[in-house]
């Protein structure tokens, strides 16, 4: 016994000695599950997320019920940073609060130059952190990490996502100052300041939802990201305890293995991989490379199998990765993760998930020697089967866009498209149209197919993200050329989409892809934005007539959310289809909440809405 209020005992003792460098003789689970204590624990959301002593309690009580190995304490790690720097929050009952991102915190060099650095022991809720991370240590004697929102989704956070990729194309000088601004003035004073405060910290680990592949490229990963903790060690005193560990992405690496040493860089205590890369890239490649290096290792069992898995499929998974993770010279320097337990993850599968750890531990292995990762593993569709941001695992399909006998023109704007060229695309728009060419025939066979193109391409897992948005901003230059012209011959959009990402849920890159990709297809987009409620959506596709509803959802806490949308539409007497999609939505899902139709990416959604116009087969 260790005397402290709460006891993790021999399994915490093993997991303290591989973040030290050393070996352990039992196989630890860490994990991240604040929402699901927060149900479990009957709490509310506001409290929860604002009471130290409440939240700390609350998440102990739980996972010491549960028999979890390591205490786990994960906040609203995105969002603490960017509130100090003034950003307006989102409050739920029954989610994690999230920064309100339809609000730009910092946009350009003035805003940059107004900016405030926060005071970690007096700025919005950092010191609600500290608060958390002291109070964990008095009642288990652990020492917990600080998360840090890692210096990119910093930047994501305080410019939004798609406006930080256009600047770095457009102005990186600017990144690179906000950069230095975010890791100089809030974040290393932030990690010195628990560093003070917490007995024995010196651990700091970095959250990274978009600071990895295919988020962005790996050309950007080297330019804005790796410098940018490099620097952020070096202030906070160069020791290896500052990491970013939770990359994705490794099944989109050109080579995967320098992509494995550029995260052993960015966190040199352990590799971790996560499904659903770590289910398509295989437990055995990754074993493999960490013993050439030595290094210790984690695989991540994804979040949509922990919650919807069965007890088999769930000890099936845990037990191949315990067991490929723990073979070998360095098979003692291996801890699982379990990616996240929500809200809505039956306390029974996370029983499952304990049970199949200790099981493993025991010596109990029905599974053993059985291993379904790799290239060409069969993973189950709640495995991430769909593949991650609908992309396609199964590679490229062909090109759409093979019309031998298209016109040279149509066929320069195609490819001004596709090389993001947003000078010459307008060009070429404003040459076809000099030589006569009819501007709807511009726009369907020059601007039009490329954006099929990019969906495509991305959809297979060949182009990016960042990618995906220089071409749509390539092709709205060309479209500026366009626009006067074919209103004034009063051409009609393809159809009107009111588009929403649901209550609840701030998720919004995929959803503004697929609004992107139906603009480039000739629809009028009525953007929402995120956390929507249905009314809203009601009344505005009242107003504008909307021809079909889009709903995106990125939670699977939000997915009801979804559903009591559907069925408000339907009880105001609306007859208009909604379509559905987001990582965690299913057909079956979308069928049993009565969708017309499920979009698994972004053409796919596309096809679908022309389809319900009538202007595809
Ligand atoms: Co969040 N997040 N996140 N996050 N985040 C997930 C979703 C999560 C799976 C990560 C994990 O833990 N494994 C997890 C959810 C777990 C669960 O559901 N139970 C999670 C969590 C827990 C959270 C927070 C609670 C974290 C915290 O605070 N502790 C918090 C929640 C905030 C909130 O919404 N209330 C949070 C915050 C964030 C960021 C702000 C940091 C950032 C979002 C930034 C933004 O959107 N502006 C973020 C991100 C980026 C992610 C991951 C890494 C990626 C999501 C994404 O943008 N994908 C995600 C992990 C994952 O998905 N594996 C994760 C890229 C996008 C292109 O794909 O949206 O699927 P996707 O869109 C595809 C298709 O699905 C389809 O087309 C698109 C293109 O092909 N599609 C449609 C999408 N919408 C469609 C609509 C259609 C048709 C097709 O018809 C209308």
């Amino acid at each position: 016994m260790s005397g402290y209020e709460y006891d993790f005992g021999r399994e915490l003792a093993g997991y303290k000695a591989i973040m030290d460098g050393g070996r352990s003789d039992i196989i630890p689970v860490t994990t991240q599950m604040a929402e699901f204590c927060m149900a479990h624990g009957g709490l509310n959301g506001h409290d929860f997320f604002r009471d130290p002593e409440l939240f700390v309690r609350g998440s102990l009580d739980v996972q010491r019920d549960m028999g979890f190995h390591v205490p786990d304490m994960v906040w609203d790690v995105y969002s603490v940073e960017a509130e100090a720097l003034g950003g307006k929050m989102a409050w739920f009952d029954t989610l994690y609060p999230a920064l309100d991102n339809t609000e730009v915190i910092i946009a350009n060099e003035k805003d940059l130059l107004r900016a405030k650095a926060p005071d970690p022991l007096k700025t919005a809720r950092m010191p609600w952190v500290l608060e958390v991370l002291q109070i964990c240590h008095e009642l288990t004697g652990y020492t917990h990490p600080i998360h840090y929102c890692s210096p990119i989704n910093l930047a994501a956070q305080v410019m939004q996502f798609e406006n930080l990729i256009l600047a770095m194309n457009e102005n990186p000088k600017f990144v690179h100052k906000l950069l230095d601004f975010l890791v100089e003035e809030v974040l290393a004073p932030y990690i010195n300041a628990y560093f003070k405060v917490v007995p024995d910290a010196w651990i700091a680990n970095g959250k990274d939802a978009v600071g990895s592949l295919p988020f962005i490229t790996e050309d950007i990963l080297q330019e804005f990201s790796v410098p940018y903790l490099d620097k952020l060690r070096k202030l906070c005193g160069g020791g290896k305890g500052i990491r970013s560990d939770n990359w994705w992405g490794d099944s989109f690496a050109e080579n995967i293995e320098n992509y494995w040493d550029v995260k052993l860089h960015v966190t040199p205590q352990y590799l971790k991989i996560q499904d659903p890369d770590c289910f398509r890239v295989g437990t055995e490649r990754a074993r493999a490379y960490a013993d050439v290096r030595g290094c210790a290792l984690s695989f991540g069992v994804g979040t949509l199998l922990l919650q919807n898995g069965n007890k088999e499929q769930i000890t099936q998974r845990v037990h191949e990765y315990m067991e490929v993770g723990s073979r070998g010279e360095f098979g003692d320097k291996f801890f699982l993760y379990l990616c996240s337990f929500s809200a809505q993850t039956p306390a029974e599968n996370v029983r499952y998930a304990i049970d199949a750890v200790n099981d493993f531990n025991k010596g109990i292995r029905p599974y053993a020697g059985e291993v379904l990762s790799g290239p060409d593993g069969i993973a189950p569709e709640i495995a991430g089967g769909k593949g991650f941001m609908g992309i396609d695992a199964s590679g490229a399909k062909s090109s759409q866009f093979r019309d031998e006998n298209a016109q040279q023109i149509y066929k320069d704007i195609f490819e001004s498209v596709m090389d993001f060229d947003e000078e010459q695309c307008p060009e070429l728009v404003q040459k076809a149209l000099d030589m006569g060419c009819d501007p709807l025939a511009i726009l369907d066979e020059g601007l039009i197919p490329p954006m099929g193109e990019v969906g495509d391409l991305f959809a297979a897992g060949e182009l990016f993200v960042p990618e995906m948005l220089l071409a749509a901003r390539a092709m709205k230059a060309g479209l500026a050329v366009l626009k006067p012209i074919l209103t004034a011959t009063q051409s009609e959009s393809k159809g009107t989409v009111v588009l929403a990402t649901v209550f609840g849920d701030l998720h919004d890159i995929g959803k503004n892809l697929v609004g992107m990709m139906l603009e480039g297809a000739g629809f009028k987009v009525i953007d929402l934005g995120v956390n929507t409620k249905a009314e809203a959506v009601i009344e505005t596709a009242r107003e504008v007539n909307a021809d079909v509803i889009g709903l995106s959802a990125l939670l699977t806490t939000t997915m009801p959310f979804m559903q009591m949308s559907i069925k408000e539409i339907a009880d105001a007497g609306l007859d208009i289809p909604v379509i559905v999609g987001g990582a965690p939505v299913t057909e079956d899902f979308a069928n049993s909440i009565n969708a017309t139709g499920y979009g698994d990416n972004a053409p796919i959604a596309v096809n679908i809405c022309k389809k319900l116009i009538g202007v595809a087969q």
